[in-house]
């Protein structure tokens, strides 16, 4: 038995019971799945509050790292932003449904969020991943962190169940992917809800029509082979990989790192200060 199924094991064992025959089927046929009670209550809280604070620190910086989009604040590279957040690249069934449709040998693509501020969020039907594989060749997988309750109206993230598996891009096979799609569900569920979902899956967000924002995390997973959203190795800093076990290393892919380079990011080094300075963790 090598490393990676001996720890996979030992988070399975962890986090309870294991999928069931019948879960890997509808993982296979549906391309998602639903963990409830994936966060408690005060983590919930904790993380949408910490988010906004990230948000108010970095200001026209917030998103950078990856991407930034009209109507939304997103916030890349979390893992190097706050400890709470860790727990997004360890929940042990959720690694488990990721292993599950990519294989055991993943790791981490990226750690962000994504906040749809009222009257915005709308996305065409998309992959998170820009090739067309054929089912069983996945590449990636995403996992959603809901940090409200996912409601018909306020942005939940749509999906087009068993679309993974059709080897087809919705922009090639749509007149509009903004459109709706006849066989799209909403994801709506509780706050501390997670959804697991195959990155090939046509997926988008929606509308936010509340008057309040629609907070959620992302975080992104990938096979091993597949380069990552956002380099670990480059972002990590000295002291997220000192807090940071064997297992999360290896998950960052970051393992065996003796030397940083903050420099290359000198301009964010302040932010990163004043980000840790108030954290209570
Ligand atoms: O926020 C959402 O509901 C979906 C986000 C998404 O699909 C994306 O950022 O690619």
């Amino acid at each position: 038995m090598n490393t990676i199924n001996t720890t996979h094991e030992a988070e399975v064992h962890k986090g309870g019971r294991s999928l069931s025959d019948e879960e890997k089927q509808s993982i296979d046929i549906n391309g998602y799945f639903r963990i409830d009670n994936a966060l408690s209550p005060a983590q919930v809280v904790a993380m949408r509050t910490r988010l906004q604070e990230i948000v108010d620190i970095e200001g026209d910086d917030a998103g950078l790292e990856v991407h930034t989009e009209v109507g939304t604040d997103r916030i890349g590279d979390l893992v190097n932003k706050d400890p709470m957040f860790d727990i997004c690249f360890s929940h042990p069934r959720v690694l488990e449904t990721a292993r599950h449709m990519l294989g055991n040998d993943i790791r981490l693509s990226a750690l962000n969020s994504r906040t749809a501020l009222p009257g915005y969020g709308h996305h065409g039907l998309h992959a998170d991943s820009g090739s067309k594989v054929q089912p069983g060749e996945y590449e990636k997988a995403m996992s959603i962190w809901l940090l409200c309750d996912f409601t018909e109206d306020n942005g939940p993230t749509r999906v087009v169940p068993g679309s993974h598996s059709w080897g087809k891009l919705a922009a090639e096979e749509m007149d509009d992917p903004n459109l709706d799609h006849p066989d799209q569900i909403y994801l709506t569920g509780k706050a501390g809800t997670c959804f697991v979902f195959n990155a090939h899956i046509w997926h988008g967000g929606t509308m936010n029509n509340s008057e309040e924002k629609r907070p959620a995390i992302f975080a992104f997973f990938g096979r091993r082979d597949v380069s990552q959203s956002i380099d670990q190795k480059k972002y990590m800093r000295p002291e997220t990989y000192e807090r940071l076990d064997a297992t999360a290393r290896h998950m960052l892919d970051v393992e065996g790192m003796t030397e940083f380079s903050p420099a290359d990011f000198d301009r964010r080094s302040d932010q990163y200060k004043r980000l840790n300075k108030d954290s209570a963790y």
